[in-house]
């Protein structure tokens, strides 16, 4: 297979992507400029940081720290608020075949349901990512480990919310919670979900200084990178081997080459999302990685992605 013969291009429904990955809500996307350098990139579009309704400054530093591993983060939201996003996703989506995902993460179920009231109000209209997944807010769980609370803030939202919705998922780690979260996700008009957020609430000790890393929250915070690639993984196969296939999947976790990302469409992504690694690397990961991807695709003879999505086999 020649290599000037392979696609990278995916899709989300009706939305075309003319690259199969994008940043990471979180990574280099809080701020236009960072957005716009994305947007430039060979990426195939870009997700802005998870916004509130009004800006935060986010938790205290360090609120980062970068290991051999990967990461660990409790950044705690920090953001420009939604109005800033919105005004760059309507200014800025569905142009040269590149989309922009607006990610809101409210700290109430009302102040999502009111950020949702005004893009469903607004002249955007591509796709929108609920982060029910923040593992860091002091004193607040993660909605989605609650399927009740999944499926109220759902049932409230499409009484109104007409326009293309995904949701940013945590890990999950129990066959029994796979099926719980498919059973509500099932039941509602989702565009896709993104799996994973960060494996939240991890620790990392320096030995030498005999201490936490970060800051916020006595040093726990969620980890990103090395750590959570297999997680990653088992989290997109086994939504996908549950989900309807009208909902889409994001497979977000543990990417730094293209071999990741062949694992990730092996085992069912749509689209994929580069965390850590695009923090490490820059822009220019997209194509790095681009290039490695359609070697392994070349080498196996395959010229799209739909030649290999889903089709991880089992012994
Ligand atoms: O800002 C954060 O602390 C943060 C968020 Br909203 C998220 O969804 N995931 C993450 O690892 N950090």
């Amino acid at each position: 297979m020649l290599q000037s013969k392979i696609s990278l291009k995916a899709n989300i429904g009706k939305y075309e992507f003319n690259n199969v990955m994008l940043n990471a809500a979180g990574i280099r996307c809080a701020t236009t400029d960072e957005l716009t350098k994305v947007l430039n990139s060979e990426a195939g579009g870009c997700v802005t940081k998870s916004a509130t309704p009004e800006p935060r400054e986010g938790n205290e530093s360090p609120r980062m720290k970068a290991t051999p591993l990967g990461c660990i983060n409790s950044m705690g939201l920090p953001n420009h608020g939604l109005d800033y996003y919105l005004k760059f996703a309507e200014e800025n989506q569905g142009k040269d075949g590149k989309q922009v995902l607006l990610s809101i993460a409210g700290l109430t179920v009302d102040q999502n349901l009111e950020m949702l009231h005004k893009i469903q109000e607004s002249s955007f209209n591509g796709l929108v990512e609920l982060n029910l997944s923040c593992p860091n807010i002091k004193g607040e769980s993660q909605i989605a480990y609650d399927f009740e609370a999944v499926r109220d803030i759902l049932t409230k939202t499409f009484k109104f919310f007409t326009k293309d919705l995904g949701i940013k998922l945590p890990p999950y780690f129990d066959l029994h919670q796979f099926d719980q979260i498919a059973d509500v996700l099932n039941d509602f008009p989702i565009a896709y979900v993104n799996s994973i957020n960060s494996i939240g609430n991890g620790l990392i000790v320096n030995p030498e200084t005999e201490s936490v890393v970060i800051k916020p929250k006595g040093g726990f915070g969620g980890l990103g990178g090395d750590y959570v690639k297999p997680t990653a993984l088992a989290n997109v196969r086994a939504l996908r081997l549950r989900l309807k296939p009208e909902i889409a999947i994001i497979g977000t976790g543990g990417i730094k080459s293209g071999r990741d990302v062949f694992e990730h469409v092996l085992c069912g992504a749509n689209v994929v999302q580069i965390g850590t690694a695009f923090g490490f690397e820059d822009v220019k990961i997209f194509s790095r990685i681009s290039k490695e991807l359609s070697e392994i695709m070349a080498e196996k003879g395959y010229s799209s992605l739909d030649d290999f999505r889903g089709k991880l086999k089992t012994l």
